[in-house]
């Protein structure tokens, strides 16, 4: 037997199921019964005469008595477990849709059905039925989710992406609309590959609803993220030196690290790669990179597209869509910093050397480190996975406010496990 345990705050109170008192409960009962069988056989084979006789039918009264109240704990003992899981499940948000409630959209009920396969059990892969999925966080908006699943079959969704963004950042991946026509944009005046990578396209191909910038000089001149500062401008910005000049020590160039995979680095997984910089001078290598980003403040996944490279739109939550040992490269940038819990980086970093290959590079490219303890917690982690450094930097830089911060930089090879 399991044990349930309930989160309260900052405190877990523990449940252990009662494994042990049940057991004895058990036996108690089992005794209970066999003792009562065997009152009843003296009962039955001793003589009425016997003085005995009218003590019987009280104690075998007394007896099933009891056996009747264990029953009853029994029971009560099941039910409180019930109800402990229901806590927890309230507690922790991960009550699943109730499909009756007057919040939801018909149009999500219809999605949530299961339907049948029309020949019956397939016999390659052994389903019956088709299942659809959304996320189970998604319950936890249901206002905003089925605002967003209020449409229109068959007819132009409304102009509203960054409403499902909000729900995937708050864990309601996979999103659960299907069937409107999502607002299309005319592509106009696109380079053809690879000059695209590195050239302007008209502003007028991106979709700019719900930014809060309308133009590339906007974006270009805020800091969006700790990896994109004017990264939309791959004519003359800093984004033209990135990976093939360095700043500092922690920058490392393209070619040292792939001279470091002996020419084995085809194909790469780039997490959190800003405007597609990485996979561009990757390309220009002739190797194939996936850049994973999601649209926050600007429309990264367009302007990946733009330049011909392969924008994947995913949160950092999301298990990442690929088979295990995949990747000859995976490159990382400040994504990594999932603040707060040791176990959430754990998750990530588990994922990200699922998909690499053996002999691959894992690149972490100037990570934050905001304290000594992140870089400590950061340090075991990877040692715990027994990567061969290859490269392993500790810089200091000033940041904006003239204060000193710790970035590690590293390029780790993942080592065959038997
Ligand atoms: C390219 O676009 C940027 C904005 O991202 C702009 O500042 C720059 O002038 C443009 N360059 C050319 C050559 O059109
Ligand atoms: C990339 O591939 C093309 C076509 O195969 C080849 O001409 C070019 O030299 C390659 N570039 C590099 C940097 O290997
Ligand atoms: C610089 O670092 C300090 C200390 O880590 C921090 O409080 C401050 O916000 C940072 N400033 C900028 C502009 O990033
Ligand atoms: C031994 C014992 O507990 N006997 C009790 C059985 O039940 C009767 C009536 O319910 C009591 O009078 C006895 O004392």
């Amino acid at each position: 037997m399991g044990s349930v345990s309930l989160k309260i705050g900052d405190g877990t109170a523990r449940f252990k199921r009662a494994s042990v008192c049940s057991s004895a409960l058990n036996l108690l009962m089992l005794f209970s019964v066999v003792t009562t069988n065997l009152f009843a056989l003296y009962a039955f084979t001793s003589s009425p005469k016997n003085h005995h006789a009218h003590l019987l039918p009280h104690t075998h009264k007394n007896i099933s008595l009891i056996s009747e109240q264990v029953s009853l704990i029994l029971r009560e003992i099941d039910s409180s477990q019930k109800k402990l899981a229901q806590m927890e499940k309230e507690l922790l948000g991960y009550e699943s849709i109730d499909l009756s409630s007057s919040k939801i959209s018909s149009e999500l009920r219809t999605f949530l059905q299961h339907h049948l396969l029309p020949l019956g059990k397939d016999s390659k892969t052994g389903i019956t039925e088709m299942v659809a999925s959304v996320g189970h966080s998604c319950v936890k908006s249901l206002d905003l989710l089925s605002q967003y699943m209020n449409y229109k079959v068959n007819a132009p969704c409304p102009d509203d992406w960054s409403l499902g963004q909000k729900l995937i950042l708050s864990g309601c991946e996979p999103l659960p609309r299907r069937r409107c026509f999502a607002k299309t944009i005319p592509k106009v005046g696109l380079h053809s590959f690879p000059d695209s990578l590195w050239k302007n396209h008209s502003e007028k191909i991106y979709s700019w609803s719900g930014l809060g910038c309308k133009n590339l000089a906007c974006l270009n001149s805020k800091k969006l993220n700790r990896d994109c500062a004017g990264c939309f401008d791959i004519i003359s910005g800093y984004e033209t030196q990135k990976y093939v000049k360095a700043r500092g020590k922690n920058d490392f160039l393209i070619d040292h690290v792939l001279a470091m995979g002996n020419g084995e680095i085809r194909i790469g997984f780039d997490i959190g790669g800003g405007s597609g910089t990485f996979a561009a001078r990757m390309a220009d290598r002739n190797v194939t990179l996936v850049t994973a980003t999601l649209n926050v403040d600007a429309p990264f996944n367009e302007f990946i597209a733009a330049r011909g490279l392969f924008p994947l739109y995913l949160s950092l939550d999301h298990r990442f869509p690929f088979h295990d040992n995949v990747f000859d490269l995976v490159h990382v940038g400040n994504v990594l910093d999932v603040s707060g819990r040791p176990e959430k980086l754990e998750f990530l970093v588990f994922d990200i050397d699922r998909v690499l290959r053996a002999g691959g590079l894992f690149w972490l490219d100037n990570f934050l480190c905001s304290n000594e303890d992140k870089k400590t917690v950061l340090t075991r982690l990877i040692e715990r996975f027994g990567y061969k450094k290859l490269k392993w930097v500790v810089g200091e830089k000033l940041n904006g406010s003239g204060k000193s911060e710790v970035y590690l930089s590293a390029v780790l090879q993942k080592p065959v496990r038997v």
